[in-house]
């Protein structure tokens, strides 16, 4: 079969959308850092719907690690599908956004000269949590990383997301062309405020002048992003080539929700992203806790119970019983009132249109894949809302089992005696600190809340956190996740129903 690419773009079937522009006429206004499947179903899909009304918002998309990704879609002039489904009907459409591919680590200098180039006035990134090179629980930069270290020592070829950014600017700064706007797309508190704080921290310890600069004159809007894309599997591959009649190696497959609330903050220009649906604010914040919390609260904890569980997707997940009811009412008696009021925003049908989606059963969407890097996700998604509820004085009864079950999941070993691949940052340290203290809850809670990096200081401090933690995991040890969720949820499973007759 022929592959996807310029050439073959009219062969499309009529109910395929495709680019409405000429590619070859698109300049590169954006560079784009972490090339993944979520960028090019979010960012990169709305502004190809604005690409024929503006020509100036060409995408350079840069891959931080492998070149798998470059290597697939060069093959294919860059175009690929986008696949959304609710379970129903399946919407595609082909994005012609990417101007060009690059692999940071094969020329991180050929890339700073690139972010350096004066058409280029927007640099994003979905770098995922662990990328930002910082301390989740403080924000703080890891000036003790290695590759920090490596960065300041080597301001020329970085290897950080950080680095890369401070040495495109720097770059014009020393040219005098105005900087670019850096748009911070991934899933933390503040991200726009939090990657500002990073780069101007890191930028002091290299250049103090140059620090002052980037305070002075660099924009860092934050956005709020939300669309699930899963990594895309060999059956999508395949279903996409009979849809297309042409090879796709890096189909997208998504939901057909999508939503982009964006600081209006802009220093040199930026591309109409409200006529392709996104929402210019003032302030984002309300947005991304609503998203953090409820979205990504529930999801992970959907991933460590759904897995402890041996569900393999979160659709599957959800038909747990148990579970399902455990994510409503977190969502709407634990999470709901920790958040700030958004004027003329139901949150009752957010959560509701949540449920759903969760559900969508188009989306195979593993709950391994959520459950990695924990370690980053958890201070934002689940620790902040029981901090807020704490100090209320509030029940989080709810909200500590995706806790705990994230304990039991990084002990390495699931219900049924076999090895779980943990993917973490900390895994080594995490991995060490479970076998020390053995599959005892009252041993492994303690031994895994003197990880700082996660829980700060004032939650192993807090009885009231810490031992309704260590109670849950001791249920999950001794009963398995299933009835510690389903006793919470007062559910009766079928077989006590069975054998007490
Ligand atoms: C997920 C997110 O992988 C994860 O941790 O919770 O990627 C989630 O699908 C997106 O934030 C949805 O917008």
């Amino acid at each position: 079969m022929d592959r996807l690419s310029n050439a073959t773009l009219d062969r499309l079937p009529k109910s395929i959308q495709k680019p409405r522009y000429e590619r070859s006429a698109i300049a590169t206004g954006i560079v784009h850092l972490g090339l993944g499947a979520f960028h090019r179903a979010h960012q990169a899909a709305y502004t190809d719907t604005l690409l024929a009304d503006d020509p100036r918002w060409g995408i350079l998309g840069v891959s931080l690690r492998s070149a798998d990704t470059r290597d697939a879609l060069q093959c294919q002039d860059a175009l690929y599908t986008v696949s959304a489904s609710d379970g129903g009907n399946v919407q595609r459409r082909v994005v012609g956004a990417l101007t060009g591919l690059m692999v940071a680590p094969e020329d991180p200098a050929g890339l700073i000269s690139r972010l350096a180039d004066p058409p280029v006035r927007i640099v994003s990134t979905t770098v995922t949590e662990k990328g930002y090179s910082h301390d989740p629980a403080t924000g703080a930069l890891r000036e003790d990383d290695v590759d920090i270290r490596h960065d300041l020592l080597h301001g020329d070829r970085p290897r950080t997301t950080l680095g890369t950014i401070i040495g495109g600017l720097k770059h014009r700064r020393a040219a005098n062309i105005p900087p670019f706007t850096v748009l911070a797309c991934d899933n933390l508190p503040s991200n726009g405020h939090t990657l500002r704080g990073l780069v101007i921290r890191f930028a002091e310890l290299a250049d103090p002048e140059l620090a002052k600069w980037i305070a002075d004159e660099v924009r860092f809007p934050s956005t709020m992003v939300d669309r699930i894309v899963p990594a895309t599997t060999d059956d999508d591959r395949a279903s996409v080539a009979a849809a297309l009649g042409l090879d796709d190696a890096r189909p997208i497959m998504t939901e057909p929700f999508t939503q982009w609330v964006i600081e209006d903050d802009f220093g040199v220009g930026r591309p109409g992203w409200d006529q392709a649906g996104a929402t210019f604010v003032g302030d984002v914040a309300p947005y991304e806790l609503m998203k953090l919390r409820l979205l990504n609260g529930a999801h992970s904890t959907l991933a460590y119970l759904g897995y402890l569980m041996g569900r393999e997707t979160v659709a599957a997940a959800m038909q747990e019983p148990g579970i399902a009811r455990l994510i409503e009412e977190m969502m709407r008696l634990e999470v709901t009132p920790t958040l700030p009021a958004l004027p003329d925003f139901d949150v009752a049908a957010y959560c509701k249109s949540l449920l759903n989606r969760f559900r969508n059963p188009a989306l195979q969407h593993r709950t391994w894949q959520i459950a990695m890097d924990g370690s980053q996700k958890l201070p934002q998604r689940l620790l902040e809302t029981i901090r807020g509820r704490l100090a209320k004085g509030q029940p989080i009864d709810r909200l500590v089992l995706g806790v705990a079950a994230w304990m039991r999941y990084v002990t390495g070993i699931d219900e049924k005696g076999q090895p779980i691949d943990v993917r973490d940052p900390l895994v080594q340290r995490l991995k060490a600190l479970a076998d020390e203290a053995g599959p005892v809850a009252a041993r492994l809670a303690p031994a895994l809340f003197s990880v700082r990096d996660v829980f700060g200081t004032d939650l192993p401090a807090d009885p009231r956190f810490t031992l309704r933690v260590e109670a849950a995991l001791d249920q999950i040890f001794t009963i398995g996740a299933r009835a510690t969720v389903n006793r919470l949820q007062g559910i009766v499973p079928f077989d006590t129903c069975n054998s007490d007759q």
